[in-house]
């Protein structure tokens, strides 16, 4: 595999980063997920906006243009021959002192890698999955605000940690206020009465490019979209509830904290935003080679 460091293409076994790069020591950096569907590089542009703007929110300048980073994507696509499949591109603080100051740290680490993801397994994406409340709280969002892509997973992972040990693959994060946020890595939506309801991102969720898709998607079939603050008993009493996310595409959740949702199985809604959902991925891509 071809790994795109440092501003050129290198082999695997020698991308390799510093000990001292403050992504690592401190979580400082900010980074996305993206996916290519039919040789395309599915929202190329909103994901590389969205980097720069975590940037931005961390005061990380990124010493390249937006063009030259979603070049640098199609580019890394092109050297693994990558038509179908996700890319994670991240940027670092790069390599600083043993100490907190960013401003020592003189030049960002920026790499990108190019492979598959299987978040779910298949089955998952037919039976709907199963999921519980966690108590590891969303961040605050005057802490490392929600919308910020950055680094620093923990509070996430320590969420995806309780979901686990419950026995299922993912989790219900509540905000300080006790509303519903988002899950550990995907943005949620119920469906009830016909409507969608997805929860505002100054909820605490992450302003997520899935979340926006299908947001459009429902609008043109349509039905009729809100943000609205979610409670816990909102998700209970839902008709259906799914999940968007790039690695997760979206997914029906048929059980939360042992109550039913809807019948037990993907609703008609979610089956119908699924399928819509394949189609705009064919049209909604930057061409990774050139026609
Ligand atoms: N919320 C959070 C906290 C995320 O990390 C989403 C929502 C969905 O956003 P997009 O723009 O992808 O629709 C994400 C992104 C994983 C994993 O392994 C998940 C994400 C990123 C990296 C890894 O579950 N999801």
């Amino acid at each position: 595999m071809k790994i795109f460091l440092g501003g050129k293409l290198v082999d695997e076994a020698d991308a390799k980063v510093s000990v001292f790069d403050h992504g690592l020591l401190y979580g400082d950096g900010v980074f996305e997920g993206i996916r290519a569907y039919h040789g395309k590089v599915f929202l190329l542009e909103a994901h590389v906006k969205r980097l720069y703007e975590s940037a931005k929110a961390i005061a990380l300048e990124i010493p390249m243009s937006q063009q030259e980073m979603a070049d640098a994507v199609r580019e890394t696509c092109r050297a693994n021959d990558l038509s179908e499949g996700y890319i994670r591109l991240v940027v670092t603080r790069g390599v600083g002192t043993l100490g907190l100051n960013p401003y020592l740290c003189k030049k960002p680490e920026i790499f990108i890698i190019a492979a598959k993801i299987q978040l779910y397994p298949q089955e998952l994406y037919e039976t709907g999955m199963k999921v519980v409340t966690v108590g590891t709280v969303r961040n605050h969002p005057e802490a490392i605000n929600p919308r910020i892509k950055s680094l620093n997973y923990l509070n996430n992972v320590m969420a995806k940690i309780e979901a686990i040990n419950s026995g299922v693959l993912e989790c219900i994060m509540l905000n300080g206020q006790g509303q519903v946020a988002e899950a550990s890595g995907d943005n949620i939506f119920v469906v009830k009465d016909g409507v969608l309801r997805t929860p505002p991102v100054w909820c605490g969720a992450l302003d997520g490019l899935t979340r926006r898709a299908v947001m459009e998607i429902a609008e043109d079939a349509g039905y009729t979209v809100k943000e609205d603050v979610l409670q816990r008993y909102d998700l209970f009493t839902a008709d259906e509830m799914f999940l968007t996310g790039t690695a997760a595409e979206v997914i029906a959740v048929t059980e939360v904290d042992r109550r039913t949702i809807g019948e037990g199985t993907p609703g008609k809604v979610t089956l119908d935003l699924q399928a819509r959902f394949k189609e705009y991925v064919k049209e909604n891509g930057v061409p990774i080679i050139d026609a």
